[in-house]
């Protein structure tokens, strides 16, 4: 068998079982943004959710940081084939938020400061699976990488990590976000290589 290695200084996959089918290692952290980084100010930053009564729970920087956080360490897989194992973050699991809120939709639409928008079912940030992430090797998160706080939701690929994330709206059904309305896959499962449609 051929032994290949491409793009981002890479390994094959071959030498690395906890690659996606498809995907690259990267030893750095590249930027991905669709538009420039916004400047957001903790002073001035909130995070809320939004429910189908209209009821929105809403967090300011203090409060945020006041809820209990993890460490989370996790591999990221973006779609353009870059995946960065034992990446470690720490944040506030999506569990803690959503203690506070009554909803019977499924899916969530979340919003970003700078317009940015990504879907996803309620159930994939629920148990464990997902966090507003403020931290990134111990470090508070970088402007360009979604600080101060992003969505971390790293078992999809990682469009759906919404940088600069500002809250999440509840949908009855679900509807495609920026890049899904561009071509990105509906859901997004790096182990299903449900990049596009
Ligand atoms: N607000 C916002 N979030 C975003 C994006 C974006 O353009 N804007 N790009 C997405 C994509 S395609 C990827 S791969 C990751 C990149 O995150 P990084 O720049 O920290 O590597 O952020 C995701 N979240
Ligand atoms: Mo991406």
């Amino acid at each position: 068998m051929a032994v290949f290695s491409r793009g981002f200084g890479g390994r094959a996959r071959e030498s690395a079982p906890d690659l996606p089918p498809g995907q690259f290692l990267t030893e750095d952290f590249p930027v991905l943004s669709a538009g420039p980084t916004p400047e957001i100010y903790t002073a001035e930053w909130s995070f809320s959710i939004r429910t189908e009564t209209g009821a929105q729970h809403t967090w300011d920087w203090e409060q945020f940081r006041a809820l209990p956080s993890e460490l989370v360490s996790t591999d990221i897989h973006c779609v353009t084939r870059w995946s960065k194992l034992g990446t470690s973050w720490r944040g506030v699991s999506l569990d803690t938020l959503f203690e506070e809120v009554e909803s019977s939709y499924d899916y969530v639409m979340a919003h970003s400061y700078g317009g940015y928008t990504t879907n996803l079912p309620l159930e994939d940030l629920l148990d464990g699976k997902a966090w507003i992430a403020y931290e990134f090797d111990g470090e508070d998160l970088d402007p360009e990488h979604g600080g101060p706080a992003r969505l971390l939701v790293p078992h999809l690929y990682f469009w759906k990590s919404a940088k600069w994330v500002r809250g999440l709206v509840m949908m009855k059904d679900d509807e495609p976000g920026f890049w899904e309305q561009n071509g990105y896959h509906t859901y997004g499962d790096p182990w299903q290589e449900q990049r596009y449609w």
